[in-house]
């Protein structure tokens, strides 16, 4: 069976649990706008029905991070006039396609999910089912739309694949060619940003130190704060990128002033390689406060009006509704479920 081409569309999405942080922003949001102001197609979720897997953080709390996290998206320049935005539990499909989905899957499949075994560790026994099966409902936020490029940070890298064997499965066992096989868009200088404390770690919402990420919520002094105290190695820079070779910490703050200044990150060290952390730390925090002080101010200023931040919201779900009940439909149709004309 020969695969349609499918027209070219962008989905991601981002879980509001926590405060942004760098990573995401980097790895995930800037590049969310990029492609929206390159004139693709693009659909930009929350995804709430994901934010419940590990805990659920409480009705206000839920509330709140949703609305924020939306915030977020507009400050950093996603426009609802260009971009469908929109909370996952506001358009049914998502959940309706990822149980099919979940019955495409196969156990063998979900059992090599390093994310899982990474954020259940020890207590996989009492992780929730959903944790287990979100990367199903994660392959239906995807599919939902027919998307067929998914800009994501690095770690996401397996789901994405996984994402593409659920639709080439469902394509083969229903004969059906009609689910497009997603695409990675994972690059940039800061496709893993890892954290300030470890740089063996990805940095992380749920990593108990604050000091070990920026958020967006960060002022200049905290951000300052933040990466003076960043854990390094007593070297200065090297001379060249190759001359960092198994400097993670060194390496992630280069690779991180690389992705903020958009430049990459030879050319950060052609400018600063051979200087000492103290004078490159400056600069660092100087560029970081330049870049994201204007996000948090915006931030600020939309949180003001929560209803025009839901009004945005459902006008969004309406529109990606009209995209992903049709998809519902037809993939029902397909498994010759009966329902309405
Ligand atoms: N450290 C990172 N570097 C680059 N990209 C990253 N992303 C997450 N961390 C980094 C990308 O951000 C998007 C948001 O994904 P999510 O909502 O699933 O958040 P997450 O993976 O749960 O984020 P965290 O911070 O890693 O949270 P916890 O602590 O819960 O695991 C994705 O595109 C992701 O790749």
């Amino acid at each position: 069976m020969t695969t349609p081409k499918f027209p070219r569309r962008v989905f991601s999405g981002i879980q509001p649990t926590g405060d942004l942080h760098l990573g995401n922003y980097l790895g995930a949001v800037k590049r969310f706008v990029e492609m929206q102001d390159a004139a693709w197609e693009t659909v930009y979720c929350i995804v709430d029905l994901h934010a419940i897997t590990v805990t659920w953080p409480g009705r206000d709390e839920m509330t709140r991070a949703t609305r924020e996290l939306t915030a977020a998206y507009l400050a950093c320049g996603l426009d609802p006039d260009k971009s469908i935005l929109f909370n996952q539990s506001a358009v049914s499909a998502h959940a309706e396609i990822g149980w099919i989905f979940s019955c495409v899957a196969r156990l063998g499949w979900m059992n090599r999910m390093t994310q899982f075994k990474d954020k259940a560790g020890k207590n996989a026994e009492r992780s929730s089912l959903g944790l287990y099966a979100y990367p199903a409902l994660q392959a239906a936020d995807i599919l939902a739309y027919h998307a067929t490029h998914v800009p994501v940070g690095e770690d996401q890298r397996q789901h994405i694949e996984l994402a593409r064997d659920i639709a080439q499965k469902f394509n083969l066992d229903y004969g059906a060619a009609y689910f497009p096989l997603p695409e990675p868009v994972i690059d940039g200088a800061a496709t893993r940003v890892m954290s300030l404390r470890d740089g063996t770690k990805k940095m992380s919402k749920s990593d108990p130190s604050d000091q070990s990420r920026i958020t967006l919520k960060d002022d200049a002094d905290s951000i300052a704060k933040k990466i003076r105290k960043a854990r390094t190695d007593p070297e200065p820079l090297g001379e060249t990128l190759e001359a960092m070779e198994g400097r993670a910490e060194a390496l992630n703050l280069v690779r991180i002033y690389a992705a903020l200044a958009e430049i990459s990150p030879e050319a950060v060290m052609a400018e600063h390689g051979g200087k000492s952390f103290s004078d490159f730390k400056p600069v660092r925090a100087d560029l970081a406060v330049e870049k994201l002080a204007g996000i948090t101010a915006e931030m600020n200023r939309l949180l003001s009006d929560p209803a025009e931040i839901d009004r945005v919201l459902m006008n969004g779900a309406d529109r990606a509704a009209e995209i992903a009940l049709k998809v519902r439909k037809d993939t029902y149709d397909i498994l010759g479920f009966v329902s309405r004309p």
